[in-house]
């Protein structure tokens, strides 16, 4: 189960290699201390502020469950990433762990960036009744349990399982589908510009951290390919939920207009990332030779 080695045996750093420069995960690294250094103390919030203050109650009641989600979703990824970090440096990949240390970093700043927001335009009151059953399954027990069995457990299942519950559900279909949704909801009628503003930094943040994920589980995968098996488990395992909680959010809009959006619409755009996250896992399980290839794949990903 637990083969993690207690000393190290050389230091990469020291030997002709020093980092591997074209390593896909040290240039994801690059990219994010280049993209990755937005500040959401920077952002104006004042537009925002007021249109909460005059919004009517059904509208300020969606965005507080959305905030709610997001503001909640943003903590549990910051507070059980580490698990990963663990895996990672104990098995030597050092380009693995550099590139996850801006990846830690980036989640904290979301989790900021939502409690500054809720600061700014005063919506303080407690918003964890927004939790639903179906939210609190995913965010409050799959996700913290399939990381931190890594503490005891880092064989490739235990990673695949943790993998897929994070980036493939978590960031892939929910955080990317909510983050859609917002922009689709709230960019043309100007109402949150500082949140529009954060959500484009995030988008992007995100984008790497499922670069990193889909890159990971390829690796696994096409290293044995009986591991797609697990992968897709941890998928059907988690959809009923995923659904679910987006149908809990959107129910209050009872299927009409709001902010000029059906927010109906919210389900299909995250069943269609579901399938594409699939897809694209898939390749890896042909190709269990074709590390280079899968290597070459992820790049493509991350541009
Ligand atoms: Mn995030
Ligand atoms: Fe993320």
């Amino acid at each position: 189960m637990n083969s993690l080695p207690k000393v190290h045996t050389g230091f990469q750093s020291s030997t002709e290699k020093l980092l591997d420069w074209n390593h896909p995960m040290y240039k994801l690294y690059e990219k994010a201390k280049k993209f990755g250094g937005w500040n959401p103390i920077d952002i104006d919030f004042s537009v925002d502020r007021q249109s909460v203050l005059n919004s009517g109650p059904k509208e300020r009641e969606l965005v507080a469950q959305l905030v709610a989600l997001f503001g909640a979703g943003e903590e549990a990824v910051t507070l059980d990433f580490l698990p990963v970090l663990y895996t990672m440096a104990n098995e030597g990949r050092l380009e693995d762990t550099i590139y996850l240390t801006t990846f830690l970093y980036e989640e904290a700043k979301h989790t900021e960036f939502f409690a500054r927001w809720r600061q700014e335009v005063g919506m303080t009151e407690d918003l964890s009744k927004y939790h639903t059953d179906n939210y609190k399954k995913v965010f409050y027990e799959m996700l913290p349990q399939a990381m931190n069995a890594l503490y005891t457990d880092n064989s490739p299942e235990a990673q695949v399982r943790a993998l897929t519950t994070y980036h493939m559900v978590v960031e892939g279909m929910l955080a990317e589908s909510g983050y859609h949704s917002f922009r689709l909801g709230f960019q043309a009628t100007g109402l949150l510009p500082g949140m529009i503003e954060g959500i484009k930094n995030l988008g992007r943040d995100e984008g790497r951290h499922i670069g990193f994920g889909t890159y990971t589980l390829r690796r696994l995968i096409s290293q044995d390919p009986k591991l797609y098996d697990v992968f897709t488990e941890t998928m059907d395992g988690l959809l009923p939920y995923a659904i679910g909680l987006i149908n809990d959010t959107i129910a209050i809009t009872e299927g009409e207009e709001m902010y000029g959006v059906d927010w109906t619409i919210m389900t299909d755009y995250a069943i269609k990332q579901y399938n594409t996250r699939e897809a694209s896992i898939s390749k890896a399980k042909d190709h269990f030779d074709a590390y280079l290839e899968i290597e070459e794949e992820a790049e493509a990903i991350i541009e």
